[in-house]
């Protein structure tokens, strides 16, 4: 990873998935340019805005999970998304701002809202997470529930667990996409 203008820049990059650090406030024109490989990204709360062609061409791409609670400005010429079939793709975001992504450009994705409230008691808490932690222990009177996607990737599983955990310990990132600060 090389850093230009103080943003990190992946172009041609091996990785299948990439975590662009806390703090980054733009994906640089051009960013992920011939990353062929890459399948994940994850885009940080801090990212205000994506850049020209950023992910061009970047055809394995299939999933993107973003903690901003305000979509990133996309350019309306020079398609950072050219070349990718956008509507193949997750795009996980934090449930509170589902809608406000759904009237911009980010529409063009499939999107998918962050869970939480595992209990349906209009709180994401502690009792959510033992909620869950049953249910994948396979107690029986713990039913299954939408919310229990934590993380919107499609699966209710162990990350579930670690995400909601991490939401709780105010681990930034993780916090914001629930709501929780
Ligand atoms: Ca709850
Ligand atoms: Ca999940």
């Amino acid at each position: 990873m090389a850093l230009l203008s103080g943003e990190p820049f992946y172009s041609q990059s091996p990785l299948t998935h990439i975590e662009v650090p806390e703090g980054t406030t733009r994906i640089l024109d051009y960013a992920f340019w011939g990353s062929t490989h890459l399948e994940s990204v994850t885009i940080p709360g801090s990212v205000k805005s994506i850049g020209r062609f950023a992910f061009l061409d970047n055809a394995s791409l299939h999933t993107i999970r973003i903690f901003a609670q305000e979509p990133p400005e996309m350019p309306n010429d020079y398609n950072p998304f050219l070349g990718v079939y956008t509507f193949d793709i997750d795009l996980i975001v934090p449930k509170a701002a589902a809608d406000a992504y759904r009237m911009t450009m980010w529409n063009q994705f499939n999107i998918l809202e962050m869970g939480g409230d595992i209990n349906g008691d209009g709180k994401v808490n502690a009792a959510d997470l033992t909620y869950l932690r049953r249910y994948l222990l396979g107690d029986p009177g713990n039913q299954q529930t939408l919310a229990m996607d934590v993380n919107g990737d499609g699966f209710i599983n162990a990350a579930d667990l670690t995400f909601l955990r991490r939401a709780l310990l105010r681990n930034n990132a993780y916090a914001q996409a629930l709501r929780l600060e």
